[in-house]
């Protein structure tokens, strides 16, 4: 029998990694074939596990790189594409908006002409809750659905929803068979350390200054990211074409309360935690009504947050060498451009 091929881009990253593994963990008729620029964010050692798996093989190569798209497309003759590959780290678009533009919304533009050439039978876009803007603390009521209009904050989400457009309008011109899923905020496992949580978690570790942005009030909606890979397999199984699906936990949590827990998992003081300048337009609250995929698809959350978060703690604490290798890196630049005088 031949195996059904899924082209996974951006999976040497956080998100894409976790879906890497899922698939290869449940499906042995696919094959995975990992397209990954690996960038500052991309890191082969998240994949090292599967790259002996005979239904896995990796291609270094940038979304933007038109003829090498299609030369992989035309080895492969791919059924399904999944696009995780992005710039994903919103104050880094704040520094530097123009590569988010390039990846994000050409490299989209490039997947998307790719599969109306050699034909799909699914472009799966993987986005993201912050092209809804944000909602006030004061108003619990409030969630976003999938007619929420798009109405974006940060050069990153407005990158995000360029390329949701651009998926939506080669559905409605050239019928191309697209999903697309905006999901919230995602913990757990090779999460890259400038992060939140992992930042966090890292800094807590080396007893280093936690930086907390503004009164450390702003909302993210938190949801384990292997519940983020169940949510994105059974899209691709069961998704009705051309159709938008939020996919969110109902857990809303401060930051600060989200580093307190942090720093009580790993015994250290709250005198660690910094509040520091504000992040530049910063969304207040992200809250995610998942009733369409509830209802349409029977998911549901499986990992609750008391629990995802101390299976992250551990998983840091035991694969200290995946992340140590990054903060020690060129990352540490980063590090001292983005906090070096905050604190
Ligand atoms: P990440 O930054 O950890 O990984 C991105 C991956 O894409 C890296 O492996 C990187 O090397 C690769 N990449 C970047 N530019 C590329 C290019 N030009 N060509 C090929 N590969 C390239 O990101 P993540 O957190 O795993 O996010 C994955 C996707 O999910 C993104 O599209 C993001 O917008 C979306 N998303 C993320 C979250 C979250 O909480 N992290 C939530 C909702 C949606
Ligand atoms: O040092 C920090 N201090 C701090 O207070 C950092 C890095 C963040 N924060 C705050 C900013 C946010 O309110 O924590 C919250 C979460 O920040 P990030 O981890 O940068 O995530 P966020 O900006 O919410 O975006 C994330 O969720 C949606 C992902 O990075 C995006 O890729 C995804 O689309």
């Amino acid at each position: 029998m031949t195996k059904k091929t899924i082209i996974v881009t951006g999976g040497a990253g956080f998100i894409g990694g976790n879906f890497v593994h899922h698939m290869l963990k449940k499906y042995s008729d696919y094959r995975i074939v990992c397209l990954d620029a690996l960038t500052y964010a991309g890191n082969l050692e998240t994949l090292e596990p599967v790259m002996k798996n005979p239904n896995f093989r990796f291609v270094k190569l940038d979304i933007t790189d038109r003829s090498g798209v299609y030369k992989l497309f035309e080895e492969e003759r791919p059924e399904v594409l999944v696009n995780f590959a992005a710039e994903s780290h919103v104050d880094r678009s704040i520094e530097n908006p123009g590569v988010f533009v390039s990846t994000n919304v050409m490299g989209t533009q490039v997947l998307l002409d790719a599969c109306r050439k050699f034909g799909i039978l699914r472009y799966h876009q993987v986005s993201t809750d912050e092209v809804y803007g944000d909602l006030p603390l004061d108003r619990p009521d409030l969630f976003f659905t999938e007619t929420t209009p798009l109405h974006t904050s940060s050069p990153y989400s407005a990158s995000k929803a360029g390329a949701d457009l651009l998926v939506l309008a080669y559905h409605r011109t050239f019928k191309l068979p697209v999903t697309i899923s905006r999901c919230s905020n995602n913990y757990g496992p090779y999460h890259f350390p400038e992060k939140l949580i992992p930042l966090m978690i890292a800094n807590a570790l080396a007893d280093k200054p936690l930086p907390v942005y503004g009164d450390g009030m702003n909302v993210r909606d938190w949801l384990y990211v292997e519940d983020h890979c169940r949510a994105i397999d059974l899209i691709l199984e069961k998704g009705r074409i051309g159709e938008v699906y939020n996919v969110g936990g109902h857990n809303e949590m401060h930051n600060i309360d989200i580093v307190k827990l942090i720093l009580k998992a790993l015994g250290k003081p709250e005198s660690l935690i910094h509040f520091v300048k504000d992040r530049a337009g910063h969304d207040r609250r992200y809250a995610i009504d998942p009733a369409k995929i509830h209802s349409e698809l029977g998911w549901l959350p499986e990992t609750k947050f008391a629990d995802g978060i101390q299976k992250t703690v551990k998983w840091y604490l035991d694969n200290k060498p995946w992340w140590e290798h990054i903060v020690t890196g060129e990352y540490a630049d980063y590090y001292k451009k983005m906090y070096g005088d905050k604190l």
